[in-house]
């Protein structure tokens, strides 16, 4: 019990420094003047700012931690991913995507800033992850190239856009296969590479980068299956949701399978406790 409660108190460190440096780098300074722009900041903050669970950076934070290398060092990159991910909830809310009032229990962006401030929000997070990363790790441009690639195939048709098309696009009967290729690009693809992207900057061997991939891999899955069954608990669902396709008690089984497989891989690059933390905090969060 102790340990568990420590581990939170962990995690919750580690989100505040991740807060403390999206809310440093969107301090607006160095910014054209005006009142357009700064609504523009105040798009980008609101959404950016506004009680996400971090998931995503912390995993980068943890993973560059098990290689003994410094938050200072992954923060960026952890910023940058988060900043994509906040730029495509933004998007997946527009009423030409999912069309929601509501995130995180409050307005989304567009019924605050409107449709044009919300989709300008969104493109300006996008390109400003990759400003942060050729910013931030020009020191050492081969790995900022690479970290680019990364983050951009993640992010685009390679990754989450991507899947974003296939869950617009894709059959009506999809098969449990589709539906996992789908949420692997949708929401893997940026769960993998935040784990993925700490591992090079850490500067670890091919073959670690390799298992990290599969450990990220799998802990997007598990992150999608988890998503899914608290959306079940709280409306009914269809479509792309893998509770109507295998019923709740095999999704459930499939959630806790994936994450023993994400518990054996990390094992494989080694043994850290709060990674391991992460993946149970996942199996059994409620939000
Ligand atoms: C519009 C380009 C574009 C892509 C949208 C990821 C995505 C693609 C849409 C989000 C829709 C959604 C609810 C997907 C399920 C999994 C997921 C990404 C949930 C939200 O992520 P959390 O739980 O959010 O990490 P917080 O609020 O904690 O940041």
């Amino acid at each position: 019990m102790d340990l568990f409660l420590n581990s939170e108190d962990e995690i919750k460190k580690r989100i505040a420094a991740v807060d403390q440096w999206l809310d440093q780098w969107f301090h607006g300074r160095d910014l054209p003047q005006g009142a357009p722009i700064k609504y523009l900041l105040e798009a980008q903050r609101y959404s950016l700012l506004g009680g996400g669970k971090r998931f995503r950076p912390v995993l980068s934070l943890l993973v560059g931690e098990m290689f003994g290398v410094s938050a200072e060092k992954v923060l960026p990159f952890a910023g940058a991913v988060e900043m994509v991910h906040t730029y495509s909830l933004i998007h997946d809310d527009l009423p030409s995507m999912d069309n929601d009032d509501f995130r995180r229990g409050r307005p989304t962006n567009h019924k605050v800033y409107g449709e044009a401030f919300a989709l300008l929000a969104g493109d300006s997070l996008l390109t400003e992850a990759f400003t942060v990363i050729s910013h931030c790790y020009s020191d050492h441009p081969h790995q900022g190239l690479y970290l680019t690639r990364l983050l951009a195939q993640a992010a685009g048709q390679r990754g989450m856009v991507g899947g974003q098309a296939l869950d617009l696009k894709g059959p009506a009967n999809i098969t449990s296969a589709e539906l996992r290729l789908l949420h692997e690009l949708k929401t893997g693809a940026l769960i993998q590479v935040a784990a993925e992207g700490a591992a090079v900057i850490a500067g670890a061997k091919p073959s670690e980068i390799e298992s990290v991939r599969n450990f990220g891999l799998g802990l997007g899955l598990a992150f999608q299956i988890a998503d899914d069954l608290l959306d079940h608990q709280e409306k009914a669902q269809e479509g792309r949701s893998f509770v109507p396709l295998m019923g709740f008690e095999e999704t459930q089984s499939l959630l806790n399978k994936v994450s023993l497989e994400c518990h054996q891989s990390l094992s494989s690059i080694a043994r850290f406790p709060l990674l391991e933390y992460l993946i149970e905090f996942n199996q059994k969060r409620d939000k």
